[in-house]
């Protein structure tokens, strides 16, 4: 089968889960497109370097961030929002690789999203220990746009929630390759990452990258 068909197969296929209203697993999605996929990160990572971003309530947060597209996320003693140019470099953002771009609308794609056309991708990297705590992802402004994720190198575990902070959580293991997508009433839902375990990934080393892919503004 073609990386194209595979995709398509995955419509129908066991591959494919909903584990929350809206929320889409699809694992191994990322499949063929991996080696494409990998090469755009270093070039992103090559323009606009990973760092640590600071929260608003002055925390150094455990995970590195970049992005890549017409605006990237940024957090300060300020707050978060979406900005068009790197604050580290002064200068815009590089664009969105068309391998990333590509893999991301086929995934939206293949959950009931054919318009989706992200303006933002975010690259976080988790070193052994990294986590995220459980938030909401309000900072963009039309949230009937779904956020598509795709995780790359070590496996981790994803926390999701409810509307309220307050909501149980169910813990969704993430491997190399898989994809996410978030849309309807999974979108505005708490999430979040727990300590990343050690170990080493053939590609990635002691590393799990996750792109996230949004529609800003
Ligand atoms: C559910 N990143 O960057 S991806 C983030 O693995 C973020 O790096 C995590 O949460 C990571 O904001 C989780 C899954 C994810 C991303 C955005 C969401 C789940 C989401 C937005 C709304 C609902
Ligand atoms: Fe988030």
């Amino acid at each position: 089968m073609s990386g194209r068909q595979r995709e398509l197969a995955f419509a129908a296929s066991a591959a494919r889960e909903e584990f929350a209203p809206g929320a889409w697993l699809l694992r191994g999605f990322v499949g063929a497109r991996e080696a494409d996929v990998l090469a755009a990160i270093t070039v992103v990572i090559g323009q606009a370097p990973l760092r640590a971003m600071t929260t608003p309530g002055g925390k150094r947060m455990s995970v590195t961030t970049t992005s890549c597209g017409a605006c990237g996320w940024v957090s300060d003693r300020r707050g978060y929002r979406y900005e068009s140019d790197d604050p580290a470099t002064g200068r815009p953002w590089p664009a969105i690789p068309a391998a990333l771009a590509a893999l991301a609308r086929a995934a939206a794609a293949a959950v009931g999203h054919p318009a989706f056309a992200p303006n933002a991708c975010l690259v976080n990297r988790y070193a052994v220990g990294a986590k995220m705590t459980l938030h909401q992802d309000r900072d963009e402004t039309d949230f009937a746009q779904p956020i598509v994720s795709v995780s790359l190198g070590l496996p981790a575990t994803f926390q999701f929630g409810g509307a309220e902070r307050k909501e149980p959580t169910v813990r969704v293991p993430l491997q190399h390759g898989d994809v996410v997508v978030f849309g309807g009433p999974s979108r505005l839902c708490f999430h979040g990452v727990l300590p990343v375990k050690d170990g080493v990934h053939s590609e990635l080393g002691p590393y799990r990258v996750n792109l996230t892919f949004r529609r800003a503004r």
